[in-house]
């Protein structure tokens, strides 16, 4: 039996790390005597071409929101070569009904189990799930020699400006998944996992796949892509202590949520080489952290950036501006706190209620919905549906554009405006693109200023 596992997508923006859900899937199967090739069109792989060439039984594809449309475009493409077609990931496992119109089946939830039983039992048909797997550590590590790592490692010089902020330029660079769930449920996110309790990869299983990962892959930094790395702390203690004493020698970063640190476990972090905690700071508004169901105080958000800068761990982050029944109040005071807080690198994004998390309930409890929008729009910029009334979206915009240029402007390093030049050079018909944005929508214009001199700018390693 061979399964193809398809990672689709072409906005290269969404390349910045490999798919290892797929990489999850793929060694499991492996484990289980199935031969598997990934196929990654987001990496520039050619699916047809890979196809013809591998002749799968079954195609598993994945997919978020935005990328819908592309997935069930290469569903329809392994259909028409007549090979069974599965789809999983987390807008298939919210929209089921939606994603069955376009494959033979759909996984909902975490979809190891259910693609096993699938090839073993030879089901062709319906929506499937299956309970989640307790130990995690019975999952063997993404197998990374199917997935186009050579690619997903150079992603600091493809995306200079995305949050992997503390790779210092040109470095090698990995992702690794050490756990599973959150305990906390703010009310924008949906993730696989819900329903389930936080599981975690033992200190001994973390330590040894990022030791295979630096060998294979000759990578010198590494991010830990799971919701909250600090949530366990006694976990990441020990990870820590294993990091020390094996001398790993490796520079890394992960999430947090703000009232998981601390000055001991940051110290501890620092020494065994933490260099960035992305925090989801989400506003300068205590009302609209409270609206978002975010549990933090904007006194733990300025907490936790002096935390970091006192140790030396760069705090990067991410606000929401947009929440239901924001005011423009609310996201001054955003701007207020990111201006006076110092920081460095900030992702800032309009609230988008994607399906199956509360926003989207709400969206459409309150009338919201537009009666048309199409799913690549959910991007966070381009959302098609303003869940704060009281500030129109082209203000958001705007305001958003000069966070942009103030962050821009603080940062620390060396000018790299060839690599900027590079890019534009590389593809110029990007040049016609941003012109047709910006004649739709002229806020654009300091928003991409914003982001072209973050680009511009990047930190000296
Ligand atoms: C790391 C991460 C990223 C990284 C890397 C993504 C990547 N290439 O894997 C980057 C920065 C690139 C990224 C980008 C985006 N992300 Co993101 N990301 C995450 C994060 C934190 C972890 C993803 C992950 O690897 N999870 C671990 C894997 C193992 O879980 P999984 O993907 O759900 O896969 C399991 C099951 O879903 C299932 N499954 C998945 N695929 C398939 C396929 C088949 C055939 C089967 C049978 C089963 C199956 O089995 C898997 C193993 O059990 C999640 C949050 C989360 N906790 O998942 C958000 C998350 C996936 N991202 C999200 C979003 C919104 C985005 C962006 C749209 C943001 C943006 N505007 O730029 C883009 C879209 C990128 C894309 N290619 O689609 C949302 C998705 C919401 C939605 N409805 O779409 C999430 C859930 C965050 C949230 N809670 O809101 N993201």
């Amino acid at each position: 039996m061979k399964a193809a596992l398809i990672n689709p997508g072409r906005d290269q923006k969404y390349a910045v790390q490999e798919p290892l859900n797929l990489g999850f899937l793929a060694s499991y199967l492996l484990a289980n005597g199935v031969e598997v090739q990934i196929i990654d069109e987001l990496a520039g792989q050619d699916v047809a071409r890979e196809l013809e060439l591998f002749k799968p039984d079954i195609a598993g594809i994945t997919a978020t929101t935005p990328i819908a449309p592309d997935a069930y475009r290469v569903a329809g493409m392994c259909r028409e070569m007549g090979i069974l077609t599965v789809m999983g990931g987390v807008h298939a496992s919210v929209m089921p009904d939606e994603a069955l119109q376009h494959v033979d089946m759909v996984v909902k939830g975490e979809g190891e189990v259910a693609l096993l039983d699938i090839i073993r039992d030879d089901i062709r048909s319906g929506i499937i799930s299956r309970p989640y797997i307790k130990d995690i550590d019975s999952i063997p590590p993404p197998a990374r020699h199917l997935l186009q790592m050579d690619f997903y490692v150079r992603s600091k010089s493809r995306i200079p400006h995305s949050y992997l902020y503390f790779v210092p330029a040109g470095a090698k660079t990995a992702s690794v998944l050490t756990s599973r769930g959150c305990p906390y449920s703010c009310i924008y996110c949906h993730n696989t996992w819900r329903g389930t309790p936080t599981r975690y990869n033992s200190p001994e299983r973390v330590i040894s796949e990022i030791a295979g990962i630096k060998k294979d892959y000759g990578v010198e930094t590494i991010f830990f892509i799971e919701d909250n790395l600090f949530v366990n702390k006694k976990r990441l203690r020990t990870i820590c202590e294993l990091m020390i004493e094996n001398n790993l020698d490796v520079l890394w970063g992960g999430n947090s949520r703000v009232d998981n640190i601390d000055p001991e476990i940051l110290n501890l972090a620092k020494k065994a080489g933490c260099r960035q905690i992305t925090f989801g700071f989400e506003s300068g508004s205590q009302r609209v952290l409270d609206i978002l169901k975010k549990r933090t105080t904007v006194a733990q958000n300025k907490r936790a950036i002096e935390l970091c800068n006192e140790v030396g761990i760069i705090p990067q982050g991410t606000f929401i501006v947009g929440s239901p029944d924001e005011t423009l109040e609310d996201v001054r005071l955003t701007m207020k706190f990111i201006e006076e807080s110092n920081i460095e690198s900030a992702g800032i994004c309009i609230a988008t209620p994607y399906p199956g998390t509360q926003l989207w309930d709400w969206a459409q409890e309150n009338n919201l919905m537009p009666e048309t929008y199409s799913w690549p729009d959910f991007d966070y910029l381009n959302t098609p549906i303003n869940l704060s009334p009281a500030i129109p979206k082209q203000e958001l915009l705007r305001l958003i554009g000069k966070v942009n240029i103030l962050l821009a402007m603080r940062q620390k390093g060396r000018v790299n405006v060839l690599s900027a030049l590079k890019g534009i050079v590389k593809e110029p018909s990007k040049v016609f693109t941003i012109a047709a944005s910006l004649i739709k929508n002229p806020y654009l214009i300091k928003n991409l200023a914003g982001r072209f001199l973050v680009q511009v700018f990047s930190r000296r390693p």
